[in-house]
């Protein structure tokens, strides 16, 4: 490495934290343990870094990678040995999936003790190697700079994903001179001028072309490049797998969203496109419907800034390896008047077909309760949610018109969402962050309420009550009929549950007393949990439990 300033000693834990410094991280997420004593203490030494310490490993990993998410800078975590590795991984798992810049700092059992299944060991290199980008043990004190500065460095570049350092303890207070490089400057590639043109010569060849737009969109900041640029052609666009925010919704070149239980209009649109334009998408399960849209005839055009994701699923006829916001400025090309136009607004009418929220009485709750989010939300607001089938209501009938206003887990990890709401509201103090949750979903972190009262973070929690992990009875009832197994949850008062924990709520049973209850919670300067009450019958968009035992008995 290229040495910049060298330093006067200092310990290991201390060059941690001014590794930090350097790249300006302003909070770190933990769970204490006696493993990495020497990195809090160095903490308690910087007052311009926030600690928030959390309830659970499983809620700081999800705060820090839905701060991550929301502000696309590296999320940090610090936790114990393997006891606290094992509680975070589902974070780094949801990091890994979802390309977010995540940094753990995972305290180890001493240098001596290693390989003997001392107290608490795992071995985290093997631990965390399928689901990072990187996994290191730092077993030289005066070499922490080099990997803490790489570990930024590869957690940001290219593919966002997460980072994991493994440190004994007895390296953490050794003092050693360290030597500390720059801060980290993300590379953004330019595609050449001979596939730029390649690019334009496949797209001017298409009749029915589709952008498909996913979070490396999101994580060039390329939202504005992508929207000049369809505008431009009059090109349709669809979001990938939760990635609603990549395009204003209420534009007429927004076509839809790739999700779980998707209509049939927005299939039928990727269905008859000829050239699809992959862009900072890796075309996952859930976007690629069971890898089922992208069929032989289609042309592939994908753009993404790391070469592994191209063709990973599908083999490309072109594949360009470039920053999104870089490639999509470098594409010039014009093809006059006979733009794309017809056929974007058969797309358009399509989707508004699917997903019309016109503010009905007789609608089911769950959908008048996101007319109501849709009416009364301030402008600079984010949601975050939760995985289940609350869910689909938000992500079918929500207009997402703003960029970086969404963040929810490609990987479907339940318990993301409040936690991903704390980490979202601390990287935006002045929007409003409400979170979407299930009654299961919100079970399986809700202690972190109490981390939100604790650092006073006001964040509003909506918790869908059915009393069931409804998604899962969903799938039984298509395929066990009238089976009912370990899909039924008790009646939990998530009121009395936030009150516990400090935090207040209401319980609403209809959307007037929950147009109330939200506007109680926009004035609330401290978390709040609305609990809705819904009904089990109506257990997905656009079916019920009857209608579902009923198809499965013809
Ligand atoms: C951590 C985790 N465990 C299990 C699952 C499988 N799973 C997906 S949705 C779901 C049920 C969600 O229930 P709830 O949060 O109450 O939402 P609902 O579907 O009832 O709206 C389960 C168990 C998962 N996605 N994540
Ligand atoms: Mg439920």
């Amino acid at each position: 490495m290229k040495p910049q300033h060298i330093t006067n000693k200092q310990t290991a834990a201390q060059a941690i934290v001014n590794c930090m410094k350097i790249e300006k991280v302003r909070h770190v997420f933990c769970v204490p343990g006696e493993s990495y004593l020497p990195i809090l203490d160095a903490l308690y030494d910087s007052p311009t870094i926030d600690v928030i310490s959390a309830r659970h490993e499983g809620g700081a990993a999800f705060m820090a990678e839905g701060y991550a998410k929301s502000n696309l800078k590296p999320g940090i975590v610090l936790a114990t040995r393997g006891v606290g590795a094992a509680n975070l991984s589902i974070g780094v798992h949801t990091a890994y999936q979802d390309s977010t810049p995540l940094i753990v700092f995972l305290g180890q059992v001493h240098r001596k003790f290693r390989g003997r299944e001392a107290f608490q060991e795992v071995d985290l290199e093997q631990f965390f190697q399928p689901i990072s980008k990187w996994v290191v043990e730092v077993k030289d004190p005066e070499r922490m700079p080099e990997i803490v500065q790489k570990a930024f460095r590869i957690a940001q570049s290219g593919r966002p994903g997460p980072v994991i350092i493994s440190i004994p303890e007895d390296v953490l207070p050794i003092k050693a001179e360290m030597y500390f490089g720059p801060s980290v400057k993300k590379p953004n590639p330019v595609p050449a001028q001979a596939e730029v043109k390649a690019a334009e010569e496949l797209l001017l060849k298409a009749k029915r072309p589709l952008i498909i737009a996913g979070g490396g969109v999101k994580s060039a900041r390329a939202e504005r490049a992508l929207l000049t640029f369809a505008e431009k052609h009059k090109l349709p666009v669809m979001a990938a797998f939760r990635r609603h925010d990549v395009f204003p919704n209420d534009h007429p070149l927004y076509v839809g969203h790739l999700g779980l239980g998707m209509a049939k209009e927005i299939r039928e649109t990727v269905a008859q496109s000829d050239l699809i334009v992959a862009c900072g998408t890796r075309l996952s399960e859930v976007t690629t419907q069971d890898y089922s849209i992208i069929t032989a005839e289609k042309k592939l055009l994908q753009i993404d800034i790391d070469v592994a994701t191209l063709g990973n699923v599908y083999a490309p006829d072109l594949g360009i390896v470039a920053d999104l916001r870089e490639a999509l400025e470098a594409f010039t090309f014009n093809r006059g008047d006979r733009g794309w136009g017809d056929w974007v607004s058969k797309c358009r009418q399509r989707y508004e077909e699917a997903s019309c929220l016109v503010y009905q009485p007789t609608d089911v709750l769950n959908k008048q309760v996101i007319a109501i989010l849709q009416d009364n939300l301030p402008a600079e607001a984010t949601i975050t949610n939760d995985a289940g089938n609350f869910a689909g209501w938000l992500h079918t009938f929500f207009s997402f018109t703003k960029a970086h206003s969404y963040v929810g887990p490609t990987s479907g990890a339940m318990g993301y969402g409040m936690p991903a709401a704390i980490g979202a509201k601390l990287a935006f103090p002045h929007k409003t962050v409400v979170s979407l949750s299930g009654d299961g979903g919100f079970m399986m972190t809700a202690q972190e309420l109490e981390t939100a009262v604790r650092y006073e973070i006001p964040i509003i929690s909506l918790v869908f009550n059915n009393q069931m992990y409804g998604t899962i009875r969903m799938h039984q009832e298509m395929d066990y009929p009238n089976k009912v197994m370990a899909t039924d949850l008790g009646n939990v008062s998530f009121v009395d549950l936030a009150k516990a924990l400090g935090a207040d709520g209401h319980l609403v049973h209809t959307a007037e007393e929950f147009r109330q209850a939200f506007k109680w919670a926009l004035t609330m300067k401290r978390p709040v949990v609305i609990e809705i009450q819904t009904e089990q019958e109506h257990i997905a968009v656009g079916t019920t439990i009857d209608q579902l035992r009923k198809q499965k008995g013809e």
